[in-house]
C-alpha cells in the first residue's frame, strides 16, 4: 500500500508516521508514505494556495489548481489512477468497513484540506471518496488522514503478525474487547480476577465473553443492538440474568 498525503504540513504528517507497527511495515516495504506540499504546485510567484471565498462569507477557501497539479503529478508518476480520499467533516463516517475496503487498494491519494475547505471543483474533478473521523471538528484533516492511515495499513496483509493480534478484537464481532491483566497479580491491593489464574480455557473464554458483551452494554449500547442478532443460548441467559434482556427483544 502506497499513500500519498496532499497537504500544506507536510511535517506533521512525517512527525507521526513510521513509528510501531505501522513502521515496522514500512521498514519491511509493505506500505510506504509520501507526504506531498501542496504548496510546491504553487505557480504564482508568492505561492498562495487559498483565496477569498466567492459569495462572501469568513475565511480561506483552498484553490483548486495546485490540488489538480498534485494528482496530476502523481498519476504521471505512478502510471496509476488512485482513489482520492478527500479528508472533511463533511464526509462519511470512517469505520473498520471502510478501512478494509481502502486496505484493498494498492495506492491512496489523501487530500488534507485547510481553511475553510476547498475548491468545489476539486471535489467534483478528482475526489472519489469524502471521509470524516468523527463528529467534532478539527483545523484541518492532516491528523485525520493519519488515523485513516494507522486503520487502514493494519488490514493490509502482512503488517499484523501473530504478536500483534487483531483476530478477535473490538468491532470484529460487534462487541468491545474484554479486560486485560497482566503481571503482578497483585497490585495495589487490587486481585487479578481468580478465573484467570484457574487455567481452565473454557471458563476463562466463557467470563472473557461475558465481560465483553457487559463492557458493550454499558458504553456502546447501539452495537450491542447489532450484536445479539448472532448470539447463542448461552448468551442470552447471561443477557436476561443481567438485566439485559431488553436488548433480546426487537
Ligand atoms: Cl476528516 N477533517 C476535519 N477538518 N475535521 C474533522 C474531520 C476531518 N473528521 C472529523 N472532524
Amino acid at each position: 500500500m502506497n499513500f500519498y498525503v496532499l497537504t500544506l504540513f507536510p511535517e506533521m504528517i512525517e512527525a507521526g508516521t513510521g513509528t510501531s507497527i505501522t513502521g515496522r511495515a514500512m521498514k519491511n516495504g509493505i506500505i510506504s508514505m509520501e507526504a506531498i506540499n501542496i504548496r510546491d504546485y504553487a505557480c504564482n510567484k508568492h505561492k498562495h494556495v487559498d483565496d477569498y471565498p466567492y459569495g462572501g462569507g469568513a475565511g480561506m477557501v483552498m484553490q483548486a489548481e495546485p490540488i489538480c497539479l498534485a494528482c496530476d503529478d502523481i498519476r504521471k508518476r505512478t502510471g496509476k489512477k488512485p482513489r482520492v480520499v478527500y479528508m472533511t467533516p463533511q464526509g462519511k463516517t470512517f469505520n473498520q468497513k471502510i478501512a478494509k475496503d481502502l486496505a484493498k487498494e494498492e495506492d491512496l491519494i489523501l487530500l488534507c484540506g485547510h481553511y475553510e475547505g476547498i475548491d468545489e471543483r476539486v471535489i467534483d474533478m478528482e475526489v472519489t471518496d469524502c471521509i470524516s473521523i468523527g463528529d467534532y471538528v478539527l483545523t484541518g484533516g492532516e491528523l485525520a488522514a493519519m488515523v485513516v492511515m494507522d486503520a487502514v495499513s493494519r488490514m493490509v496483509p502482512g503488517v499484523l503478525t501473530n504478536d500483534d493480534s487483531g483476530m478477535d478484537e473490538s468491532f470484529e464481532n460487534d462487541l468491545l474487547e474484554y479486560p486485560q491483566y497482566t503481571r503482578p497479580e497483585v497490585y495495589r491491593d487490587m486481585k487479578v480476577p481468580d478465573i484467570l489464574l484457574s487455567g481452565h480455557h473454557a471458563n476463562i473464554e466463557r467470563w472473557r465473553r461475558e465481560q465483553s458483551i457487559l463492557r458493550t452494554a454499558e458504553n456502546r449500547p447501539d452495537l450491542l443492538r447489532k450484536a445479539v442478532g448472532s448470539f447463542d443460548k448461552k448468551d442470552r441467559k447471561f443477557m436476561r440474568e443481567n438485566g439485559l434482556g431488553d436488548f433480546l427483544e426487537e
